[in-house]
């Protein structure tokens, strides 16, 4: 395909309720979508960036100004581009993963929706819907954390993820892991601990958890290997996987026993099916991670965590549970489960009433 221009949208979508993460509050998601409109039609992308570079060195007018100044620049010039192109066609730029993501779901987004071919089937999703965990933030007091998870198992939800951080670990835990009986559980703390912390960390064992997600800060695979061995509850690494080479090296090294994929982080849909790809050869389960997406990247999500060694709930929770009201159709939870979209492309549509509505300033065209 040609593209023919890239717009940049800017929206402020409110949250049902405050996200507390070990590394700060957040009230709104600030997303940044991207639509290409080429010779064979248009297609969308969501950015996964935050608004302030406190989770990733990356942010959302940090990836404006990427694909505003380098990545648009070199598709428009491109002569013929593919999804299966944008990777090599924007090497040149170092890093900036989320930026380049967005861009090429956008064109995978177009180039599928013209082909009338679904993204489960084009990235080989092996079942027509995906089990659903929920990620709940990090509470004011127990009993408000209690009555959040009590509200999502009732929900259906077949996994609670419970964010920690130093003085905010054993006893939610201990108090979630009373409450919910059996239901599987697992904690995140986004690089909130450190290596002085692996003995406090081995209390986790008696909760019977499914994972222990990025305690250490992203770069450091040493203190992971060396938590790993100290206790059985298996680590699972986020932050720290940018691309299948680092899945591979983070695994043979027994650094993470399971892994999160998310698409932002590794550079595109296309390095996450790479990602899952080494990860079923290695014997290592994944799951498919969230940062908070619209109905966009959400339906995307859902698509991916449909192949088939995706073997644990995802953070593919439900519009509801982050969005009153979503800017694609809501994805609905039903038994625990949300449906992959079966129509071309992502399959789902943008609703131009609420993207006008909230947002943030004027779309930005580059052609
Ligand atoms: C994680 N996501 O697994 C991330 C962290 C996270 C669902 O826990 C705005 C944008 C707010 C991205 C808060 C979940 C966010 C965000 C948390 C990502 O580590
Ligand atoms: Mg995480």
């Amino acid at each position: 395909m040609k593209i023919l221009a890239i717009e940049l949208h800017r929206v402020a979508m409110p949250l049902v309720r405050p996200f507390e993460t070990s590394f700060g509050r957040q009230f709104a998601r600030d997303v940044l979508l991207v639509r290409v409109r080429s010779s064979v039609g248009d297609g969308w992308g969501e950015c996964v960036a935050m608004a302030d570079p406190v989770y990733s060195s990356e942010y959302v007018d940090g990836c404006e100004a990427v694909i505003r100044t380098y990545l648009a620049p070199a598709l428009i010039a491109a002569a013929d581009v593919t999804a299966e192109s944008v990777a090599d066609l924007v090497g040149f730029v170092i890093g900036h993963r989320m930026a380049k993501a967005a861009v090429e779901t956008a064109v995978l987004d177009a180039q599928t929706r013209a082909e009338g071919v679904s993204f489960g089937d084009y990235f080989g999703a092996d079942r027509d819907a995906v089990d659903c965990g929920v990620s709940v933030g990090i509470a004011t007091s127990i009993d408000e954390l209690l009555t959040e998870v009590d509200g999502y198992v009732r929900e259906g939800y077949r996994r609670i993820k419970l964010k920690i951080k130093p003085g905010w670990d054993l006893e939610p835990v201990r108090a979630v892991r009373e409450l919910i009986g059996e239901t599987a559980l697992q904690v995140d703390a986004n690089t909130a601990y450190t290596r002085a912390d692996i003995e406090h960390l081995g209390r986790l064992d008696a909760f019977d958890l499914l994972l222990i997600e990025q305690p250490f800060v992203e770069d450091d695979i040493l203190t992971h290997i060396a938590l790993a061995r100290a206790i059985t509850t298996p680590v699972c690494l986020d932050e720290s996987i940018v691309n299948a080479e680092v899945a591979i090296d983070a695994i043979e090294r027994g650094a993470t026993s399971i892994v999160n994929i998310k698409a932002g982080r590794v550079g595109g849909y296309l390095e996450a099916v790479r990602v899952h790809d080494v990860c079923a050869e290695l014997g290592v389960a994944v799951w498919c991670g969230g940062m908070l997406e619209t109905g966009v990247g959400r339906a995307a999500n859902v698509a991916l965590a449909a192949m088939a060694n995706f073997t644990l709930p995802g953070d593919t929770s439900a519009s509801s549970r982050y969005f009153a009201e979503d800017l694609t159709e809501p994805f609905v939870l039903v038994d625990g489960q949300l449906r992959v979209p079966t129509g071309p492309g992502s399959g789902v549509e943008v609703r131009d009433d609420l993207l006008a509505e909230w947002a943030l300033r004027p779309p930005i065209t580059l052609s």
